[in-house]
């Protein structure tokens, strides 16, 4: 028994070399798709029409795995097709327009989850967030933060936008064509109401004017022949 112990000791290096190795080869019998399933790597190769979908997703998905023109519907063409495959071996993709709004998301803010130009995206200090566009007017409607809020935007001209970050119905940034900056309050100016102020302009002059007649500053014509 002690020399047993004594070989096993001895070849340890070599053994767990065998070990490896075997872990090693075995492994290649296998991948992990993108999908999350488990297939073996051999029939990932077998693709008897040659476009491009190996024989046992076709096989999943019921299409015709000796024609080329058949294959699973996939929007994004990233491999991973739109639905989950009849046998439920193949979960589908969460996003089929690949434009990063998944499509349970998608069909909550409204937007198509069928068409990637409906959904844009850019940073705020590093953070990524989304304008969606939902009424097909090519003008984006909402802003979309990833944590689960949408707020209000306003389009005041070609991709240009008012962002309302916060969700308190006040400007936070300007989107203007892919460039983020701050909303600065000034700005807020360009509604100002011009004839309030014309009328508040005439009503302070008129109070001037009566004020230089009360105080006899100024004289009527008949006033001054009077004196
Ligand atoms: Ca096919
Ligand atoms: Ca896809
Ligand atoms: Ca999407
Ligand atoms: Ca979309």
């Amino acid at each position: 028994m002690q020399k047993l112990r004594n070989n096993i000791r001895n070849n340890f290096k070599y053994i767990a070399f065998f070990l490896i190795l075997v872990l090693l080869i075995f492994s290649q019998l296998f991948v992990f798709t993108s999908i999350g399933d488990i297939i073996p790597a051999s029939s990932l190769e077998d693709d008897n029409d040659g476009d491009g979908w190996n024989n046992t997703i076709e096989r999943s998905y019921g299409t015709d795995i000796d024609n080329p023109l058949n294959f699973p519907k996939d929007t994004d063409e990233d491999g991973i097709p739109n639905e989950k495959s009849d046998d439920g071996k193949f979960n589908g993709d969460e996003d089929d327009d690949g434009d990063l709004i998944d499509d349970i998301t998608e069909d909550l803010l409204g937007s198509n989850s069928l068409d990637p130009s409906d959904v844009e995206n850019f940073y705020i200090d590093n953070n990524k967030y989304f304008l969606i566009e939902i009424d097909d007017d090519n003008i984006f409607d909402l802003f979309y933060n990833p944590i689960g809020k949408y707020t209000n935007i306003y389009c005041y001209d070609t991709n240009k936008y008012y962002i309302d970050f916060t969700g308190d119905d006040h400007w936070n940034y300007i989107y203007d064509n892919g460039d983020i900056s701050k909303y600065i309050l000034e700005e807020e100016n360009i509604e100002l109401p011009w004839i309030f102020i014309i009328f508040v302009i005439i009503f302070v002059i008129l109070i001037i004017i009566f004020l230089l007649f009360k105080f006899k500053i100024l004289y009527l014509y008949e006033e001054y022949v009077e004196k």
